[in-house]
């Protein structure tokens, strides 16, 4: 997401950098750069002109022009703005009820059945013991579609008959959660192709009947300036408490994130970053911010690292790799853990400085060189996997064959062992500064 506007705004960034100072002339090229590259990313054009007047004031403000780093305070100014307009604070969601309900609306394909699992993934880990609510009652593939998310993450899923008016399934949730203990329900609503009508009565109907801690509208970034218009249609009619933006992954401009919330006036709560349960980011304008002007997302990086790792899984990884009795298996176990994770390419997105490696990196699980790499692995015998010195030419021939690879490969990996062997040795025998290290991979 945002790469093609973050890439030019950085063309801007860049060439400031260099000048030890800038005069009036300069901040004006860079203003209407950063103005085309923002309307290029289909911002809204009110959206714009507003951000690039505030930028220049904060500019002149501070009398850069005089200052010591004009550039970095160009940067100050823009990201300061960006927050500004993202919405400056996160939106904590409001679950006070006993049960509280939760709703989320939007328009057909949006994204609402979808995140209605991930929302109650993410609350399960805070400890909440979410009821997902199947009110999209005019499908019966809907109702499928949310107990088969249902059983895939072990969450439980309340439905009615086909037939039984949406508003009853949502009351009859709201009772079930009460006896069974459930401190939120999540409920799934139906989407229309178009704002209308009876859509919207039905949806105010809900609401009244469960009277919502949350109403989250879905919205798909992808739809761009759409996505700002019907977040308009829907606030008008219901009490919309926050915005969650779907496909953010499969949209490099990022136009609606960066116009929805000053058009609004709607805090966007959540991100979805792809199509698995794990695809749903809490939204932190600073980081967003951050993101765009290329200077990483270590918090999020770290974030995401804890809630997929198993950590006792890496403390012991960590401890073999530097007693450097680090074997295939483990590696293998590594590179679940980082499969696991997610889209690599948009982990390296995070790390500062990292924006070229994510394409490269990407490209390589792309191509599916991480699998191969598994491929190989699985084929070989567990002593194998301890003791890969004992692969002589006639077991690489069985494993490539095994693996669908080539020897060629089978070596390359082998040689790639023995050199992390080599550099994990080296770390190891560092004594206590290695010990250090380990303490501050693991936080410890
Ligand atoms: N890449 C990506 N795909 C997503 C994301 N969120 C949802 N999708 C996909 O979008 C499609 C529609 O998602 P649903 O959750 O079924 O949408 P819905 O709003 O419930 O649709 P209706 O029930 O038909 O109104 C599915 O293929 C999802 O996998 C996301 O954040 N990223
Ligand atoms: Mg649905």
């Amino acid at each position: 997401m945002f790469e093609s506007l973050s890439a030019r705004l950085q063309a801007v960034i860049e060439r400031l950098r260099g000048k030890a100072k800038i005069t009036e002339a300069d901040l004006d090229v860079a203003l209407r750069e950063i103005r085309l590259a923002l309307l290029e990313a289909d911002v809204d054009f009110r959206v714009v002109k507003e951000f690039v007047a505030r930028v220049r004031e904060r500019v002149i403000g501070t009398e850069v022009l005089e200052g010591l780093h004009p550039g970095q305070q160009v940067v100050k100014a823009v990201h300061d703005e960006l927050v500004s307009i993202l919405g400056s604070e996160s939106h904590s969601l409001q679950l006070d009820g006993k049960p509280t309900a939760v709703m989320l609306v939007g328009l057909q394909g949006s994204g609402k059945t979808t995140t209605v699992a991930k929302l109650a993934v993410r609350l399960r880990r805070q400890g909440k013991r979410p009821l997902m609510v199947a009110a999209d009652v005019y499908r019966p593939a809907a109702v499928d579609q949310l107990v088969q998310l249902g059983d895939q993450v072990g969450i439980e899923v309340h439905s009615r008959p086909l037939g039984t008016p949406a508003i009853e399934v949502a009351r009859s949730g709201m009772e079930t959660a009460r006896q069974r203990g459930h401190d939120l329900i999540l409920i799934d609503t139906a989407g229309r192709l178009h704002v209308d009508e009876p859509m919207m009565d039905e949806l105010v109907r809900i609401s009244g009947a469960v009277t919502p801690g949350e109403t989250l509208l879905v919205v798909d970034a992808m739809t761009g300036q759409e996505a700002v218009s019907v977040a308009r249609a829907f606030h008008q009619r219901l009490p919309v408490t926050g915005l969650v933006l779907t496909k953010m992954d499969g949209d490099a401009r990022g136009g609606a994130a960066l116009g929805i919330r000053s058009i609004t006036g709607l805090p966007i709560a959540f991100i979805g970053t792809g199509e698995r349960t794990d695809g749903l980011e809490p939204f932190h304008p600073d980081r967003l911010a951050q993101r765009i002007l290329g200077m990483g997302d270590i918090v999020s990086l770290v974030e995401r690292v804890q809630d997929t790792v198993d950590r006792e899984e890496a403390e012991r990884l960590a401890e073999r790799m530097l007693g450097a009795r680090f074997t295939l298996e483990d590696l293998r176990s590594q590179l679940r853990q980082v499969q696991r994770m997610g889209p690599i390419g948009q982990l390296l997105g995070m790390i500062p400085g990292a924006g070229q490696l994510a394409g490269a990196a990407q490209q390589a699980v792309d191509d599916g060189q991480l699998k191969r790499i598994e491929a190989v692995i699985d084929s070989m015998t567990p002593a194998e996997r301890r003791h890969p010195e004992i692969i002589k030419a006639s077991r690489r021939r069985r494993i490539a064959l095994g693996s669908g690879t080539s020897t060629g490969d089978v070596n390359r990996l082998l040689k790639q062992l023995s050199e992390m062997q080599r550099v994990m040795r080296q770390l190891g025998s560092q004594g206590p500064k290695g010990d250090q290290a380990l303490g501050r991979i693991l936080g410890r």
